[in-house]
């Protein structure tokens, strides 16, 4: 059996303690991927000393230096591209090109991040006296502690890494354990591109490793994508350590349907959002708002599509949807099942496991629809993380958008109109940190701010320019070159 390691200052290490996990392929849990180490805080303890003792010399190396690795770093992943998503594929369940997609996220942003070495940009302002100057510098905040979830495991732990370390921050990365291979190809791809040792780390392990990561004082930063629970604790912790902390946690996203949309693209929209990734992404859409007047139809027409969905392993081809990616996970799904039933609400498709013989060792569960869902029930307002899609019939745009809102998440939302007015007002006024106009929930790019409002995150955004405020610390300078001694606010007024 493989026998995979921690990644720590360039070097392939056991667990002190020795112990181990194993991973499966959730399509086929008789395939046994390998054993893992699971990880304590001594091996944690040894990734934080690596990071700190790279950190000097990683910190002063020229930005536009650290970004040239990761210009190497997005070459590598574009060459492995094939390769790797058979391996995340493997891992984590969803088909080959969704995890081609997900490696191009990390690609954009490795080639986004490899010119912003370039830039940092500073802001510089006047001085309020004579013959002194104001500038300010985006300064590495020091080791970051990066841990993240299994359902895109090379795009958003990418979304962390690679803007952390073109900042010149040193890494410790608890990957999930579901997707552990994959984070070992990333420790990999950036040893090739050049990136010296110590000052990215891997370490594995469940709650205990990701615990101990938050705790030891000389991580100065936690980035954190993963459930909503764990990052609440990891607020507290952070919080009361004084140190930075990113979050990106729970969603419930909604896709609006008004009487006007083009229902075809409306459909295509809520099939994508929906069932892509089985469901199980934080922008995946679990609400559908339907006006009243296309209720029926719509409903008919997305059960008829839904069913057509195939459903099996991710690496045969024509699969469009992949297995749920554990036992707890499928358990929780179909405890959601039974809660909206016993709830009033109406299962019109699947609500059961895959009964398709060949797919008897995998996890693997039926694209599911609810009709006369309301909003007081449980399957409307909590995160399940499957495909399972709630409906719910409004009569008016005022209605829909308030539906829409009546949730504790704000990460994505939709609304497809073709009333420019009505598009322009859901952009106003959804509560979301992204919103998509004739688009489904998912599908955010590289290089715009991603991230939420309410429960699902903690005021930052992610990607494109917005990461390069949660990975530097400001140092403001003030240069005086008059010889004398000025003192602002006092020697510049008269009273
Ligand atoms: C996630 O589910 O954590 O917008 C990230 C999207 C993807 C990223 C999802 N680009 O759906």
């Amino acid at each position: 059996m493989a026998d995979f390691k921690n990644y720590i200052n360039g070097t392939w290490q056991d667990a002190a303690a020795g112990a181990q996990f194993d991973n499966r392929n959730p399509a086929d849990r008789n395939d046994l991927i390998g054993a893992f180490p699971q990880s304590d805080a001594t091996d944690v303890d040894a990734a934080v000393k690596a990071a700190k003792a790279a950190e000097r010399a990683w910190k002063l190396m020229p930005a536009p230096a650290r970004g040239d690795i990761l210009r190497r770093a997005g070459d590598i992943f574009q060459r492995r591209k094939g390769e790797l998503a058979r391996i995340m594929t493997r891992e984590m369940g969803k088909p080959v090109f969704e995890t081609t997609g997900d490696i191009q996220e990390a690609i954009d942003t490795c080639y986004y991040a490899a010119t912003e070495g370039r830039r940092l940009f500073g802001y510089n302002a006047p001085s309020e006296m004579p013959n002194k100057m104001n500038l300010s510098f985006r300064m590495p905040v020091g080791i970051c502690g990066i841990i993240t979830a299994w359902n895109f495991p090379i795009a958003v732990p990418s979304w962390k890494i690679i803007p952390a370390l073109v900042c010149g921050n040193t890494i410790v990365f608890k990957p999930s354990e579901e997707s552990p291979h994959s984070a070992n190809i990333f420790a990999e791809i950036l040893e090739e591109a050049g990136l010296p040792a110590g000052v990215f780390n891997v370490v594995h392990g469940a709650g205990a490793a990701g615990s101990a990561i938050v705790e030891h004082p000389d991580v100065k930063l936690v980035g954190f994508t993963g459930s909503t629970e764990t990052g609440k604790a990891i607020a507290g912790k952070s919080g009361q350590a004084n140190k930075k902390c990113s979050l990106e946690m729970g969603g419930k996203n909604a896709q609006i349907v008004m009487d006007d949309a083009n229902m075809e693209l409306a459909l295509e929209g809520v099939l994508w959002g929906a069932f892509g990734t089985t469901g199980q992404r934080c922008t995946a859409t679990s609400r559908l708002i339907l006006h009243e007047k296309i209720h029926d139809d719509f409903l008919a027409r997305l059960i008829e599509r839904a069913k057509t969905v195939v459903v099996g392993p991710g690496l045969e081809d024509g699969t469009q949807m992949g297995p749920v990616i554990n036992e707890k996970q499928l358990n929780k799904v179909e405890s959601y099942v039974a809660i909206g039933k016993e709830q009033g609400a109406e299962c019109v498709l699947g609500g059961r496991r895959s009964d398709d013989p060949a797919l008897a060792n995998g996890l693997f569960y039926m694209p599911t629809i609810f009709s006369k869902v309301n909003r007081s029930m449980r399957i409307f307002q909590e995160e399940i993380f499957g495909p399972v899609l709630s409906v719910v019939k409004v009569s008016s745009f005022e209605e829909a958008v308030e539906t829409l809102n009546d949730s504790a998440y704000g990460l994505s939302s939709s609304i497809y109109t073709q009333d420019v007015n009505k598009a322009f007002t859901a952009v106003r006024d959804l509560e979301a940190g992204i919103t998509y106009v004739n688009g489904p929930t998912i599908g955010a790019e590289a290089h715009m701010p991603f991230g939420g409002v309410k429960g699902t995150g903690n005021g930052h955004r992610e990607g494109g320019w917005t990461v390069f405020e949660i990975f530097t610390e400001w140092k403001s300078v003030y240069v005086d070159f008059s010889g004398t001694l000025q003192r602002a606010q006092i020697d510049n007024y008269d009273d």
